[in-house]
């Protein structure tokens, strides 16, 4: 079955079942005060606004029982799959691996990279730490998509510019049809949330397609 949904630039067409809702990144690290975000400098409170809108997307999705995948950026406990480059880059108060408030930053297992209660996976649901800003990059998640028959990914989480364009960005070079949800993502930097939302449409869906959380839950009823 298909679903029409409104969306910029033109209408865009979910697949019933072969659809997963990809929510990207929503751990504490992030979103909490102490974390990676606010080491290097910014309001972490501003990504608050997309909680609830993916939390009704999450209970849209398990209620039909269509695929959820939840993204961490998250390194292992020796920095093996962390350049250099990564960790090195800046001036920021503390560095990935460094001992924090919730843990040592953006390392998995610890405190900072456990997805925040408000949007905890649900038994079944596939969780994967990723290693840069881009979610196939040294993760496999290409082959167990296409394994479950996945074509189409919607887009949600933190940040708009950075990890989420970066994964639609790999996505639509993989062959998936995307569509990213407005309200359920945001940035620390408004004006770079808007500027992402129009190069990813733009040029007739040049990476994919935009719509916000009421009008895709509205159509799927
Ligand atoms: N800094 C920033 O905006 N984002 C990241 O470092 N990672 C993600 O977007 N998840």
């Amino acid at each position: 079955m298909k679903h029409r949904i409104a969306a910029r630039p033109f209408d865009y067409t979910l697949a019933a079942g072969a659809t997963a809702l990809v929510v990207i990144d929503m751990q504490r690290d992030f979103i909490e005060p102490g974390g990676f975000g606010a080491s290097l400098g910014n309001d972490v409170s501003r990504l608050l606004p997309a909680v609830a809108p993916i939390a009704a997307l999450l209970a849209a999705w398990r209620t039909r029982g269509w695929p959820v995948i939840h993204t961490r950026e998250a390194h292992r406990a020796d920095l093996s799959d962390c350049p250099p480059a990564k960790r090195l880059r800046g001036n920021p108060a503390r560095r990935i691996g460094d001992p924090g408030s919730m843990g040592r930053l953006l390392v998995a297992g610890e405190p900072g990279t456990e997805i925040i209660a408000a949007l905890s996976p649900a038994p079944g649901e596939t969780v994967i730490d990723k290693p840069g800003k881009g979610m196939f990059w040294a993760t496999g998640l290409h082959e167990a998509l296409q394994s479950r028959g996945i074509t189409h990914l919607v887009f949600t989480g933190v940040t708009t510019e950075v990890c989420v364009q970066t994964s639609m960005r790999e996505a639509n070079d993989r062959g998936y049809e995307c569509l990213i949800v407005a309200d359920a993502t945001e940035s620390y930097f408004p004006e770079f949330k808007a500027a992402a939302l129009e190069m990813l449409t733009a040029q007739g869906a040049i990476v994919g397609w935009s719509t916000d959380s009421k009008t895709l839950l509205a159509a799927l009823y």
